[in-house]
């Protein structure tokens, strides 16, 4: 190795890539081991994405609060986006940083592509409903460099923005000091979430992915009757849905500003201490899909 060389690597080390990252713009960054995080079911193990990998370095933007307390979702969707380009854009720009020094890195993007499972994998049974998973659990990703914990609403939740904050990450071989896992003790078990949550999702004691699904993506509050007897009211719901929506005039409009229904969770929490003074203390439930 020559001199050059050796000094640039020695210039790769948890706090530069740190300040090298604040410095786009980016709220907060963590670093965890990447053999040692936590895994979630279904598993997601970065080694499976690069079995060399060394650190993953989790980033996270805040989301604009006035997006978030906006009266109709499509703004915080479309303000969401962004937040996902300065954190892709943030993630590819490491990235190459990093190979350049020699050092294979993977951006993991804040938003899709996901895996999409029709059946269970562990019993080969089709689910009910599609399920769709990330190729890196983000906020697992973020509990492993302790930037957080899991709330009852089932986002991530930070001592600073509570769980407005958008995720991203970036695999790599290098290896940087990886941040400790933390206690906080954030989430007091309100159930501000369980309430806001319209299509039942929440329960008091867990989260049910497949309502969610449908009424995020969809905004229908039930799921495809799998009994005779469930089809009255689902085909009630759907009448009542088309007397206001237009599918043709939403689809084009989801296709350009990303799909999102709801984040009735998110604005119920009240945790995060950079928001105390300017988080609403009343808002109405947010309206979906640009729809009147
Ligand atoms: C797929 C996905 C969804 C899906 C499924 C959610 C889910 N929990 O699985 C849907 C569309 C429903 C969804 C909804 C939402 N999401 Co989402 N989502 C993701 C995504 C892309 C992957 C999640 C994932 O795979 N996690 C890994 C699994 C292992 O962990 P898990 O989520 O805890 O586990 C669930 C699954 O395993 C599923 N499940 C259970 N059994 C099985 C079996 C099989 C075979 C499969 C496939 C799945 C499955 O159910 C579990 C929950 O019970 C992440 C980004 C990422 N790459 O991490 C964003 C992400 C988690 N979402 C986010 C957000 C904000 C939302 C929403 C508010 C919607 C919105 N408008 O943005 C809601 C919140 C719902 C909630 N309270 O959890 C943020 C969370 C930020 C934060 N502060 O925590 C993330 C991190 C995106 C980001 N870049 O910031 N999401
Ligand atoms: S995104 Fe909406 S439907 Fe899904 S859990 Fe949160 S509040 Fe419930
Ligand atoms: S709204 Fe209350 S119960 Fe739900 S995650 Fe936030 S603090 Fe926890």
């Amino acid at each position: 190795m020559t001199n050059t060389e050796s000094s640039r690597l020695e210039n790769i080390n948890a706090a530069a890539i740190k300040e090298l990252i604040q410095a786009e713009g980016i709220d907060l960054v963590g670093i965890a081991d990447a053999q040692n995080l936590i895994l979630a079911y279904p598993p997601r193990p970065a080694t499976d994405l690069m079995p060399t990998a060394k650190s993953v370095i989790v980033m996270a933007v805040a989301h604009s609060l006035g997006s978030v307390y906006a009266p109709d979702i499509m703004l915080w969707t479309r303000s969401k986006m962004q937040t996902s380009r300065l954190l892709d854009e943030t993630a590819e720009k490491v990235g190459r940083m990093l190979e350049h020094e020699g050092f294979l890195t993977l951006p993991i993007s804040a938003d899709k592509p996901v895996e999409i499972f029709k059946n269970n994998p562990k019993t080969g049974k089709k689910f009910r409903q599609t399920r769709t998973v990330g190729f890196l659990s983000l906020k697992h990703a973020a509990v492993s460099c302790g930037m957080g914990e899991i709330g009852k609403n089932n986002l991530l939740l930070t001592p600073e923005f509570g769980p407005h904050q958008r995720l991203c990450a970036i695999i790599t071989e290098a290896t940087l000091d990886p941040d400790l896992r933390q206690d906080f003790d954030l989430c007091d078990g309100c159930n501000k979430c369980v309430a806001a949550c319209p299509s039942g999702a929440l329960k008091p004691d867990r989260f049910d992915v497949d309502p969610c699904f449908v009424y995020w993506s969809l905004g229908l509050k039930r799921l495809l009757p799998v009994r005779f007897w469930e089809w009255p009211g689902y085909i009630r719901m759907i009448r009542q849905h088309m007397k206001r929506r237009d599918v043709l005039v939403e689809s084009g409009q989801i296709y350009i500003t990303d799909v999102d229904f709801c984040i009735e969770c998110m604005r119920a929490c009240p945790v995060g201490e950079r928001w105390k003074n300017i988080r609403p203390k009343t808002f109405p439930f947010q309206k979906s899909g640009g729809t009147g």
